[in-house]
């Protein structure tokens, strides 16, 4: 069977052109490999540079810790904000659903002090006077999302179930990793500082 191309009414085999066309091939396809790898390694890098809020505590199991404003033991969340500047997050939004983001927004003039803290109480206490998201925390475990207003994530944690007295918590503050310890209510995770 002919595999050739017809050139100057000469017929020019591909593999005497190219006759290391497997290494060719091998090299392109690295290539774009590594250029897709390195592409969504920057874009990872260049969120999380700029991400200046984050999940800093998660508490599900609130017995005994701190009271919201008119003395009930709710679940709350924390959030941090790892700059030194102060943010507005006004219109912002939390949610313990992907599917569902906008299940609390953050109302106007929301405001975290450079290095501050914000408790968000999770108790579907929504008439209640200050931050009270529309939904509860499940000591079973689930998610819990910050979302910026258009929607687009900031920061995602999934804890797993705990029924003791006990935060879910960065450690340390804003940039740690995850771990169940005593709560910190609206201060510092960084109890191996102290
Ligand atoms: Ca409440
Ligand atoms: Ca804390």
């Amino acid at each position: 069977m002919w595999r050739g191309l017809w050139f100057c009414h000469t017929i020019l085999n591909m593999k005497e052109i190219f006759p290391h066309q497997h290494i060719i091939r091998t090299i392109v396809t690295v290539a774009v490999f590594a250029a897709v790898f390195i592409l969504s390694a920057c874009e990872k890098k260049y969120a999380e540079e700029e991400r200046k809020i984050v999940i800093n505590e998660i508490m599900p199991v609130n017995t005994t810790t701190a009271t919201d404003q008119d003395g009930e033991y709710d679940d709350w969340i924390e959030l941090c904000n790892i700059s030194s500047e102060r943010q507005d997050i006004s219109g912002w939004l939390l949610s313990d659903s992907k599917s569902e983001p906008a299940k609390y927004r953050f109302p106007p003039k929301t405001i975290i002090n450079g290095n501050g803290f914000l408790i968000i109480w999770a108790d579907a206490d929504t008439m209640q006077n200050g931050l009270h998201a529309g939904f509860k925390l499940s000591a079973e475990g689930e998610k819990v999302i910050l979302s910026y207003p258009d929607g687009d994530k900031v920061d995602l944690v999934e804890y797993p179930p705990s029924s003791l007295e006990l935060s879910y918590s960065r450690n340390p503050d804003g940039r740690g990793s995850f771990r169940w310890q005593l709560p910190t209510f609206s201060g510092s995770n960084n109890t191996d500082s102290r």
